[in-house]
C-alpha cells in the first residue's frame, strides 16, 4: 500500500520533470525587428512577429514623429531624429499605431502565437530569415539554454530530496 503511493510519487516526479526537459530543448529565439521612421512614413508599415519579439523604431527624419499605439499599448512619445524606441510584445495581436502630431502616419505591428514545437508541417524555407552566411548561432539563445539548464539540475535536485524524505518516512512507517 505504502510502497505503491511512493511508486505512484515517483512517476509523478518523471512527469513534472520532462516538461520541463522538453521545454529546454526547445527555446524560443526573440528577435529585434528595426522599424525606419523616414520621409514621414513607418517603413516596413506593416510588420509581422512572433510573441517574445521586440520592434525597435528610429527616426531618421529631421522632424520629431511618434510611434503611439491607437489602443493605448504603448507610446514613444517624440522621438527626435537619430532617438529609437522600443518595444517587446508578450501577446499575440494586431497592434495598430500612428504618429500623434502627423495621424496620416500610420503602421500595424502583427503579432503571431509562438511557433508550435510539433514539426509536422515544417514551414517553407523562404519563410524562415536566411542567417547572414558564416554567422554563429546567437548567443542569446545559448544563454538562454543554459539558464533554463540550471534552473532544471535545481528542480530535479529538489524533487530527488522530497523522495528521499518519503522514502525515510515509508522505512520509518515500518
Ligand atoms: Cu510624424
Amino acid at each position: 500500500m505504502i510502497v505503491s503511493v511512493v511508486r505512484i510519487t515517483l512517476v509523478a516526479l518523471v512527469m513534472a520533470v520532462l516538461p520541463m526537459t522538453l521545454a529546454a530543448t526547445t527555446p524560443a529565439r526573440a528577435t529585434t525587428h528595426a522599424v525606419e521612421i523616414a520621409n514621414f512614413a513607418f517603413a516596413p508599415a506593416t510588420l509581422t512577429i512572433t510573441v517574445g519579439d521586440t520592434v525597435t523604431w528610429t527616426n531618421q527624419d529631421a522632424v520629431a514623429h511618434t510611434a503611439t499605439s491607437t489602443t493605448g499599448v504603448f507610446d514613444s512619445g517624440d522621438l527626435e531624429q537619430g532617438e529609437s524606441y522600443s518595444v517587446t510584445f508578450t501577446a499575440p495581436g494586431t497592434y495598430d499605431y500612428l504618429c500623434t502630431p502627423h495621424p496620416s502616419m500610420t503602421g500595424r505591428v502583427v503579432v503571431l502565437a509562438a511557433a508550435t514545437p510539433v514539426p509536422a508541417t515544417p514551414a517553407p524555407a523562404s519563410a524562415t530569415p536566411a542567417p547572414a552566411s558564416g554567422s554563429p548561432l546567437p548567443d542569446v539563445a545559448m544563454e538562454r539554454e543554459a539558464g533554463i539548464n540550471l534552473a532544471q539540475i535545481l528542480g530535479v535536485a529538489f524533487l530527488v530530496l522530497g523522495a528521499g524524505i518519503a522514502a525515510v518516512r515509508v522505512r520509518q512507517q515500518r
